[in-house]
């Protein structure tokens, strides 16, 4: 039967780049899989970038998971209509929780024939979690902080991500204290980077199928108020200019951004950017103001370049607008133009889920 694996966890914990890993050492595995992305709004990175890795995937945009239940199971349809599936590996929206009563238990109660839900996994960036524990908001607006609490309460398998950028010491004393916080989930450590515990999270994901254990009590107007704190932007532009010189813009671009955010105090979720300039490309993160700026790949040599930006921080969209385009002028300011195709900037609506179970849905009670 179909098994579904959900990871979740808050933007730019690094879901998307777990699923590339994932996909690739199960399709090694001789299994076929498909991913589905999930965002507020269309045109994504994540899901450019998947694609270019050469992976099935498709998208549920313009509305998360939750309330779009019936958009996932489409997706799940559409991966299953290209070619016979054996695991589908999906990321819900970062600023999304409650996905264990609004996804896991519907799931288990009305698909028990067609598929097998994996344990609900959480990522949690570790530079967010030490302060977390703290009872902090992780340099977060507190809505957005009780978001990111929620996440890792309906956990079944809580992943302290990126593990690689801790001491190892620092890494196991970190798991302990999420253990002693968090009694009821598998916790554990995990690098994609590295492959550090990537073989362990795939053998329990792909062999358990106690999903959705536990349900976080949820204040939604907490929710709501932690979704509307963040500006949400995705546009996609085309650029013209020196065919050399598209990684020091990307360069530009996120510092220009990162100072810009700083200067305004506003924190950052995640601003990821990709650049394709005749069929090669870069790719461009930043998951905090104070965080460096991470650019992985290379554009070709072309004078033309695609260009999506997808960026998530706590201001006004309309703020929000303004300073990427203020910043893109200065990016672009030693001759390069830029035109844009599309541009969506908004405040993610009150979360109304279609279903929301009350209760764990037990196996016999199915
Ligand atoms: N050091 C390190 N960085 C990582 C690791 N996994 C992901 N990252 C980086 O973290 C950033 C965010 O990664 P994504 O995989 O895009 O995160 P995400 O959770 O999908 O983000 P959203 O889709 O915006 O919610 C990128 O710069 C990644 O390269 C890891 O294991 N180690
Ligand atoms: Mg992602």
């Amino acid at each position: 039967m179909l098994r579904l694996v959900l990871v979740g966890g808050f933007l730019g914990a690094g879901k998307t780049t777990l699923l590339w890993n994932a996909a690739k050492r199960l399709r090694s595995r001789g299994l076929a899989v498909g991913l589905i992305t999930n965002d507020q709004a269309p045109q994504l990175v994540d899901t450019a970038l998947l694609t270019r890795a050469g992976v099935s995937v498709t998208e549920v945009s313009g509305s998360c998971f939750c309330c779009d239940y019936q958009g996932l199971l489409d997706a799940i349809d559409e991966l299953r209509n290209r070619r016979v599936v054996d695991v589908v590996i999906a990321e819900p929206v970062g600023s999304c929780t409650d996905l264990s009563a609004t996804i896991v238990q519907p799931l288990k109660d009305k698909l028990r024939d067609r598929l097998v839900v994996a344990p609900l996994t959480v990522l949690v960036d570790p530079a967010r979690m030490a302060d977390l524990l703290e009872g902090g908001t992780a340099g977060l607006h507190p809505g957005a902080a009780y978001i990111l609490r929620k996440q890792m309460e309906e956990a079944d398998i809580l992943v302290l991500a990126k593990a690689d950028v801790l001491e190892p010491g620092e890494a196991v004393a970190l798991r302990d204290r999420v253990r002693a916080a968090h009694p009821g989930a598998t916790v554990r450590t995990l690098s994609s980077r590295t492959g550090e515990g990537l073989e362990e999270w795939l053998e329990e994901v792909m062999t358990r199928s106690d999903a959705g254990l536990h349900l976080a009590e949820v204040d939604y107007d907490l929710y709501a108020e932690g979704e509307a704190a963040l500006g949400w932007l995705n546009a996609t532009l085309t650029l013209e200019g020196d065919p050399a010189g598209w990684n020091a813009f990307v360069r530009r671009l996120l510092e220009g951004l990162a100072e810009r955010f700083r200067s305004s105090g506003a924190a950052v979720g995640h601003v990821k950017v990709l650049l394709d300039a005749g069929g090669t490309f870069v790719v461009g993160n930043l998951t905090g103001a104070a965080e460096a700026a991470e650019l992985r790949g290379s554009a070709g040599l072309s004078p033309r370049a695609e260009l999506t930006i997808n960026a998530r921080v706590e201001m006004p969209p309309g703020d929000l607008e303004r300073s990427v385009r203020w910043v893109l002028d200065a990016a672009a300011a030693d001759g390069i133009g830029w035109k844009e195709h599309r541009w969506r900037c908004l405040s993610p609506g009150r979360p109304e889920p279609t279903h929301r179970y009350g209760f764990v849905v037990e196996p016999e009670s199915r």
